[in-house]
């Protein structure tokens, strides 16, 4: 397009995304940075203060270890990890978070984050792994130490409102990065030695329960849309656990996290019977073998527990939230006056869990009437996302650390780099990267100065700069800027502009994937149920939609943010599709179940299952790589499969 610049960027580090890796990144790539001459650039696609996951605040840090305390061990985590992932995950990813996401906790603290202190001035606990935070301004508090070290190093610059759309590739290697800005008619392409991705997950490739007026509102922010995934799959990283979808449960319909009211308040969920599905099922555990026997019982199984409640008309289910307040505050009952200052205190604790991390929770309980401390709230499973840093564990396969590798798995888990993807020069971190579950805030952050570090050394050892063709910048910049063409050429067609027979506006796109989704990959319509059959129509129909992409049309440079978010959505989507295909089991109930694969199968499927697109040959590469210990593992046992 003619009145459109292009903008050429050369650096040294490009780190892609401003959320907690991408901050993490920040702050230890301008250390090394400086010692060795390089430049770093970092862009987002929204303002880095209240960019990402984070935007809202959180009320907990959900990854302390307390190794200084002697409190747990690095084993400790990822033997916690491991059970609560049915047994699929990268120890040596998950160890080498554990080991330095205290100091990055410290580091939030000096930066000014309040963590609640008990009388001894001792971190206050939510649950085991988990600190209280007041955290309404914890991303500025993290966005301004990564702004700071960027700008007083003054090796870096950071680029706000740009839109990474996906891969500047030389050959096999990332080169970089192309996108646009949405406020300007300008194009971007930041050449680079190395690029970290950190563009966090994906949300609303499935149908949210949320609909209409309300549809922005998802547990996980809309505005994360699956970028991370498109770019790792376009420049041919190999991905893992692109099946291992999350669906965290929540208070119904603004989604206010559960964690705080479980863990600090201790309160249970009951179903309209008064029954408590923790126990009333706990023999359906025993199907699920060693896993269905441990302590804490995995997020996935809690949630399937409660599912099956709701399967057999036992609806709805219910936050004892009056329950578990009252039984707090029944020691304090003989002293009036000290039992009035406690039910304050918890009812304060209790609105401000929402208020610094889902507002509109808060919000929905004011209009509706309700006081905690009086009456119960409903809890529901949301629909599924795709997320690597929480209880899912989707993402890019990462090279691990070699001092944690043991002679088994060496081969098989390191390839030169901290946290590089299988494609040179690409470093993943935070929801980009998969198989390393609980990272949540705090570890995407220390993830991020972990493969900064590492991306620093890289560039240091592979200081050559990118060789990219200008023409292949244009042509680029023409595939990406093509829906603004659509519109321009067809609008005149229709008098209403979201309906043209040209043309496909990316909201209607976007609801066309999550049709294809919901009904046939096991969303809330489907009751999170799906089957081969159901997978390979889901394959098919997708297709289609692929072909639609090519007609999508934007009216502003808004609206091609759109269209380019739902074409990443897509991409995560068929990825997920693929491999809850190829891994013929029922690994994660309440995650999804595969009717007609109904049962674990430790014998064949205790292994990743992979995916990597071809771009040559335009295919789908599907394979199975081991899962190995790299901790003795005295607590896991593998005889299962008779379960
Ligand atoms: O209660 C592009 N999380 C929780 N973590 C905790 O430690 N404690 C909690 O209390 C947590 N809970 C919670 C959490 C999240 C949310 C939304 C709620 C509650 C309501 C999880 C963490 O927030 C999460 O693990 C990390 O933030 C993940 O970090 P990262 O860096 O992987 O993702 P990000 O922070 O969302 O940042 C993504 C960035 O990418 C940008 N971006 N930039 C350019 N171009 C594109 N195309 C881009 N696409 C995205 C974004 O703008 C952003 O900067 S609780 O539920 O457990
Ligand atoms: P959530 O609010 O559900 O994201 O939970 C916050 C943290 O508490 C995460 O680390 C969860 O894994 C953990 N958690 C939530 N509910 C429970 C539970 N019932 N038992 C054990 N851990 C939980």
């Amino acid at each position: 397009m003619a009145d459109f610049e292009t903008v050429i960027v050369e650096t040294d580090l490009l780190i892609l995304g401003g959320g907690m890796a991408a901050c993490g990144a920040a702050v230890e790539a301008a250390y090394w940075a400086k010692q060795n001459g390089l430049k770093v650039t970092l862009v987002d696609k929204a303002a880095v203060d209240r960019s990402g996951a984070v935007a809202m605040g959180l009320s907990a840090i959900n990854q302390y270890v307390g190794l200084k305390d002697g409190a747990n061990t690095v084993k400790d985590y990822v033997d916690y990890v491991r059970n609560d992932l049915m047994g699929i995950t990268r120890e040596d990813l998950v160890a080498n978070i554990a080991r330095h996401v205290d100091s990055t906790v410290h580091l939030f603290e000096k930066w000014g984050l309040p963590i609640w202190k008990d009388e001894k001035g001792a971190y206050v606990h939510e649950g085991r792994w988990q600190l209280m935070i007041n955290g309404e301004s914890y991303k500025v508090v993290v966005a301004e130490a990564a702004k700071n070290a960027l700008r007083e190093s003054g090796v870096g610059e950071i680029y706000e409102r740009i839109f990474i759309v996906g891969p500047l590739m030389e050959g096999d290697r990332c080169a970089g990065a192309v996108g646009f800005s949405v406020r300007e008619n300008k194009f971007y392409a930041f050449k680079a030695k190395a690029t970290l991705v950190a563009m966090g997950g994906a949300v609303h490739v499935f149908k949210p329960r949320s609909s209409g007026e309300g549809m922005g509102r998802a547990w996980y922010p809309p505005w994360n849309s699956g970028s991370s995934a498109y770019f790792t799959l376009k420049a041919g990283a190999e991905m893992t656990c692109q099946e291992v979808r999350f669906i965290p449960v929540r208070f119904k319909d603004a989604y206010g996290p559960v964690g705080a009211w479980f863990l600090l308040f201790k309160s249970r969920a009951t179903n309209s019977q008064g029954g408590n599905y923790m126990v009333e099922r706990q023999g359906e555990l025993e199907k699920w073998g060693f896993y269905g026997r441990v302590k804490p019982v995995p997020a996935n199984l809690r949630n399937y527990l409660g599912m099956l409640d709701t399967m057999e008309g036992k609806g709805p289910i219910y936050m004892r939230t009056e329950e578990a307040i009252g039984k707090i505050a029944e020691s304090y009952k003989d002293d009036p006056k000290a039992y009035k200052k406690k039910m304050k205190e918890l009812e304060s604790e209790a609105w401000e869990d929402f208020l610094d991390m889902t507002i509109s929770q808060a919000i929905l309980w004011a209009s509706t009437n309700l006081q905690p401390e009086e009456g119960s709230s409903e809890i529901a499973a949301a629909e599924p996302y795709f997320i690597g840093s929480h209880s899912g564990a989707s993402g890019a396969w990462i090279s691990g650390p070699e001092d944690l590798q043991t002679d088994k798995t060496r081969s098989e888990y390191f390839w030169g780099y901290d946290h590089m993807s299988t494609v040179p020069g690409l470093f993943c971190a935070g929801d980009a990267s998969g198989a390393s579950s609980h990272k949540f805030s705090s570890g995407s952050h220390a993830e991020g100065r972990i493969a900064a570090k590492a991306a620093v050394k890289y560039v240091v050892e592979h200081n050559t700069p990118p060789k990219v063709e200008q023409s292949t910048i244009e042509a680029i910049k023409a595939e990406i800027l093509k829906p603004l063409e659509v519109f321009a050429q067809h609008n005149g067609a229709t008098t209403d502009p979201d309906v043209n027979p040209n043309y496909i506006k990316p909201r209607m796109f976007m609801f066309r994937l999550q049709k294809i989704m919901d009904e046939y990959a096991g969303g809330i319509t489907a009751q999170f149920t799906t089957n081969g059959p159901l997978l390979n129509r889901a394959i098919e129909l997708l297709q289609f939609l692929k072909e639609d992409s090519e007609k999508l049309a934007a009216s502003d440079l808004h609206e091609l943010m759109r269209c380019w978010e739902n074409v990443h959505r897509m991409w995560q989507a068929e990825a997920h599709v693929r491999t809850v295909l190829f891994r013929e089991e029922t690994r994660w109930p309440g995650y999804y179940f595969r009717s007609d694969k109904p049962k674990l199968d430790e014998e064949k499927w205790h292994v990743f299952a992979n995916c990597r697109f071809d771009a040559k040959s335009n295919a789908w590469e599907m394979k199975t790589r081991p899962v190995l210990p790299v901790f003795e593992q005295k607590t896991v046992g593998r005889p299962l499969a008779a379960a």
